[in-house]
């Protein structure tokens, strides 16, 4: 018995110890960007997107108003919504955070478009966000690309652009 828990544990801290490496966050005034990451895309995608969370521990909201990186010729703040049955992306003018209501930018909802990539996203690769808060000012974050099967063709979504 004692053996079979051994070996749980040992394959628990397995997996565990990789997430940990990733997970990583910075920290901007009261405001907390947690884990910016981004999908690694294939050969020929033009198009990107980043995610990451947003959490307030001041007392009064702040407001996420702009997204830069040398990565992609544009960054714009996207969000999904659904037009007539079919998800769509529309560009947000910003991004409120209140006190105490973490946002989670992730694959099909708000997300940090990179339209233009000046080169594709490799598994492991990293590179430079910079996020611009109305009270709280600018913080560079570090995006690190993660390789993911989920949501495949989510770059086909932007023809519009
Ligand atoms: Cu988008």
């Amino acid at each position: 018995m004692m053996r079979i828990r051994a070996m749980l544990l040992a394959a628990l801290v397995a997996i565990l110890i990789p997430l940990a490496a990733t997970a990583h966050e910075f920290k901007l005034g009261d405001l907390t960007i947690g884990h910016p990451w981004a999908r690694a895309t294939a050969g020929g995608t033009a198009n990107g997107a980043a995610y990451l969370t947003l959490a307030n521990g001041g007392a009064s909201a702040d407001r996420l108003v702009g997204v830069a990186s040398s990565i992609a010729a544009k960054v714009e703040l996207h969000t999904h919504l659904m037009d007539g049955g079919v998800m769509k992306m529309r560009p947000v003018e910003g991004i409120d955070i209140e006190p105490g209501a973490p946002i989670e930018l992730k694959p099909g909802g708000l997300h940090v478009m990179l339209i233009g990539l000046t080169a594709p996203l490799k598994d492991g690769d990293t590179f430079p966000l910079e996020l611009t808060f109305q009270k709280a000012g600018k913080v560079t974050v570090t995006v690190n690309v993660e390789a993911t099967a989920a949501m495949e063709g989510m770059g086909d979504m932007h023809h519009h652009h």
